[in-house]
């Protein structure tokens, strides 16, 4: 079959005519190379890449999903980092599912999605579902809830990623798969009964403090009021979280014609407060919360 036609097929579409051009790719950041390894032998029966902030989250989210896929590695074996060597991201595959963290941030995450849509082309993947499993400060929920994104925005309520590319702004929207977002609301209300699942707007900021419009960065030349009108009046449009990923994810996942999903744990209310203050216990079971979902949808997609 000829490259460019083999998205006929659910492979990943090559949209960038310059890789076939090439001897060898090197996805340098997650210390592969389509020219060394056989990629296709390695990952063609990847079916869900779930990403998410920290190396050590990913890496018990991998052990998670080998024990709920039953997955049994051969005596001696051990589940490993196959990025290791680039000191940069955590990967690991655990049957049809890849577990990989993406850093902060949308330029820590945008250069973690174009190496693993490439590598879903070189392994010619099928239909690979992407999803996102973080963390995000809640917009009048309670703390621990889960949000599965059904549209993303920027700080000023753009539903696009704005990207400098040659001296042009150029403009992606984000879009999210609706089907799966709803599959995973629908999930979430029946299996999940610790806490409740919310569907809503995600905006997506460049900063943590000044950006999330806190009182408690270095600087802050707003008053408590301007931060309360702020997040009062994003709150009334719809907006039921705030993280630092979800644009870029859903706008990159969109233009490569790959299928994403965000799902988040809330780790405050942000109308209550900046301070992220709950015990260390409290917040590994809160973020054990967007994995347990993801797990549910991709064992009840194998139809196990
Ligand atoms: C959520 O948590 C991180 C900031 O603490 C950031 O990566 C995000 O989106
Ligand atoms: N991550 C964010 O980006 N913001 C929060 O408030 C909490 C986690």
């Amino acid at each position: 079959m000829n490259e460019e036609d083999h998205s006929e097929d659910g492979s990943v579409r090559l949209q960038n005519p310059h890789i076939k051009e090439m001897e060898q790719d090197f996805l340098y950041h997650i210390s592969l190379c389509s020219g060394a390894q056989d990629l296709q032998e390695m990952f063609s029966d990847v079916k869900f890449v779930c990403m998410g902030g920290t190396p050590r989250r990913m890496e018990k989210f991998a052990h998670f999903v080998a024990k709920e896929l039953d997955i049994k590695l051969p005596t001696g074996a051990a589940l490993c980092d196959i990025s290791a060597r680039s000191y940069r991201y955590s990967m690991y595959k655990i049957g049809p599912v890849i577990s990989v963290s993406h850093g902060m941030g949308i330029p820590s995450l945008s250069i973690l999605l174009h190496e693993m849509i490439k590598l879903m082309y070189h392994a010619r993947c099928k239909d690979p579902i992407f999803m996102r499993l973080g963390t995000c400060g809640g917009i009048g929920i309670p703390a621990g809830s889960l949000v599965i994104t059904e549209e993303a925005v920027d700080g000023r309520m753009r539903n696009y990623l704005e990207l400098a590319i040659l001296g042009k702004l150029v403009q992606r929207p984000a879009i999210l798969d609706k089907k799966i977002a709803t599959e995973l609301k629908q999930i979430g209300d029946r299996e999940i009964t610790e806490c409740q699942t919310f569907f809503g707007k995600t905006m997506c900021t460049d900063d943590f403090y000044e950006g999330q419009g806190r009182l408690d960065g270095a600087f802050c030349d707003y008053t408590v009021d301007d931060k309360m009108a702020f997040l009062s009046d994003i709150h009334s449009k719809g907006v039921t979280n705030m993280e630092m990923e979800s644009l870029a994810f859903a706008a990159i996942c969109h233009h490569a014609g790959i299928k994403g999903a965000v799902i988040c744990v809330t780790l405050l209310n942000r109308l209550l407060g900046d301070q992220i203050s709950a015990s260390k216990e409290i917040m590994e079971e809160w973020q054990e919360r967007p994995q347990k979902l993801a797990i549910k949808f991709i064992k009840k997609r194998l139809n196990m």
